[in-house]
């Protein structure tokens, strides 16, 4: 699938090995002794109707390759340090079990996005400090399909660098556990690398890719690599800059997660005295993008969670009106929403490896107010589509609000009002300013979440102007009312 078939979607992010096991199990799993608790690819196909009911339609799983076992910082439960890039990761399943997964999803017209890993593996050390050059001693024929030391960078570590050249050719990871950084400046390597990632998308039938640590391997390294995956690819580069991210959007990769926005909403919605400003006037990522080739489509990814940083909730504590206003941010402004599994369940776990809780624990249960709210969120994003396809390449923009923690986010035809007051009763309620002019005198608006109706003013010196109050610190999703279908179509009947 393309960017433009991936722009509609919404991406359910889940760690393998922590959201469904096979038979439906329930073991025990405590994320501190970073080892793997069960989960399969088998139990992510038993409980794709718990992804679907919520309104997702595509599913991002972990890299599927063979991990280090016993390292100094545990399994490779996660999936991040492979070994062997031609094997699957047993404790995943069989090949069997992945191919079955891709054909459940495309049964229920799902999208699948396998994570994939290029830049660097993990190497066990057997013996420390050997040389300045030579910090340590690994197994290299133990890397495959690769298997010799040429094959990688010479040993160094990236540490707090922020060089270009050290980022793209020193080492990940510490002494204690190195992550060898593979030689992609070799053509030999280059060859083996594209030819991989060809025959892994095809063997497992997936629509896109997530691809890790993009910022770690030259620029001029990625142009060919997506083309040989040929289908979306979705970088990660882990900054705060707005320009540094962007650079990489379209020249390197199709899209890319928006890191900066990530940051900036943290920033907003983690507390009731939050920043507004950041997010506000921060540059959006495809505005700054290269100039890419015609009729060529940009992607960014929004989202509020991931397996790398820690759960929003571990910011906000358990104000649930700042969590609902922060997702809605990233479910209805732009780009693509990725969820990160167990946010809906209200997982609170703190930086890695806290923020990777079993969600089998959780019981998948439906009837939370999360649930609700990203059921609710996702049927909003569908409706702004089918209403206005130009939802998708229309720029949010935001409406300057007096009240300092009321903001305010119109992409046609959805207008977005937040608040970062937070769910304290006693907190005097911020008001919203519709603008005159926005809707006609006396129009009937929704708010999607609540399933409440608000009247655009019909006074003649007003024009239109509406004040909105908020209730509990909560957000609003308001559409005209007019585009609602009375037999309902997952937004407010
Ligand atoms: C393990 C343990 C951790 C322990 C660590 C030393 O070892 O679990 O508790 O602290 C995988 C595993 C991790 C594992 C690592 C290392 O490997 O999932 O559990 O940590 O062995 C990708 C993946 C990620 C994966 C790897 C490595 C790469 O998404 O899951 O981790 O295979 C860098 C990379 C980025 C990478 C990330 C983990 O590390 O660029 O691709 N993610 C600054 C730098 C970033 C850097 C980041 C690290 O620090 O600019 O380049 O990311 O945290 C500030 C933040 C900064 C931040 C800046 C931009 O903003 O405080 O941290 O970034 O505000
Ligand atoms: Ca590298």
């Amino acid at each position: 699938a393309s960017a433009d078939d991936w722009s509609k979607r919404s991406i359910y992010q889940l760690v393998t090995d922590r959201f469904a096991t096979s038979n439906n199990s329930v073991a025990p799993c405590d994320t501190s002794l970073r080892t793997y608790c069960g989960g399969s690819w088998t139990g992510i196909i038993d409980h794709l109707d718990y992804i679907q009911q919520m309104g997702f339609d595509a599913v991002w799983i972990s890299p599927i390759a063979q991990n280090a076992e016993d390292t100094a910082y545990g399994k490779g439960y996660h999936g991040y340090w492979s070994t062997n890039l031609d094997a699957l990761n047993p404790h995943f399943g069989a090949d069997s079990d992945l191919k079955a997964l891709s054909k459940a999803l495309h049964a229920r017209a799902m999208y699948l996005m396998l994570d994939v890993v290029v830049n660097h593996y993990a190497g066990v050390p057997t013996n420390t400090t050997i040389s300045p050059a030579n910090l340590f001693t690994l197994d290299y024929s133990s890397l495959l399909p690769f298997g010799t030391q040429d094959d990688f960078h010479p040993q160094c570590f990236i540490g707090n660098s922020n060089d270009q050249a050290v980022l793209e050719q020193c080492w990940l990871g510490d002494e204690n556990l190195p992550l060898p950084d593979v030689n992609t400046e070799d053509p030999g390597v280059v060859a083996t690398l594209n030819a991989w990632i060809k025959k892994t998308v095809s063997e497992y039938g997936a629509d896109g890719i997530r691809i890790d640590t993009v910022k770690h391997i030259r620029r001029n390294f990625w142009p060919d690599f997506v083309k040989s995956a040929g289908v979306f690819a979705l970088g990660e580069i882990l900054t705060t800059d707005p320009v540094y991210a962007a650079s990489y959007l379209g020249a390197a990769v199709d899209g890319v997660f928006d890191y900066p926005k990530y940051y900036q909403t943290v920033t907003a919605f983690g507390s009731t005295s939050g920043n507004l400003s950041a997010l506000q006037t921060s540059p959006s990522l495809p505005a700054l993008a290269p100039p890419s080739a015609p009729g060529r489509r940009v992607l960014t990814a929004a989202f509020l969670e991931n397996h790398d940083q820690p759960r929003f909730p571990s910011y906000a504590s358990t104000d649930t009106a700042l969590t609902k206003n922060a997702m809605t941010s990233v479910f209805v402004g732009d780009g693509m929403p990725v969820l990160y599994y167990g946010q809906e369940q209200g997982y609170q776990g703190g930086a890695d490896p806290g923020n990777r809780e079993a969600l089998w624990l959780s019981g998948y249960e439906t009837n939370k107010p999360l649930v609700a709210h990203v059921k609710a969120l996702n049927a909003a994003r569908k409706l702004a589509i089918a209403k206005n396809p130009a939802f998708l390449t229309t720029q949010a923009s935001w409406i300057q609000q007096s009240n300092p923690s009321a903001l305010m986010l119109s992409k046609p035809p959805i207008l977005t009002l937040l608040t970062n007051i937070g769910a304290n009763t006693s907190a005097v309620q911020p008001t919203w300013h519709i603008p005159a002019g926005m809707y006609k005198p006396n129009t009937t608006l929704v708010d999607l979440l609540a399933c409440q109706a608000v009247v655009v003013d019909g006074g003649e010196a007003g024009g239109g102007a509406t004040e909105v109050r908020a209730q509990g610190g909560m957000p609003q999703v308001l559409v005209p009312a007019s585009m609602l279908s009375r037999k309902g179509d997952g937004a407010c009947p």
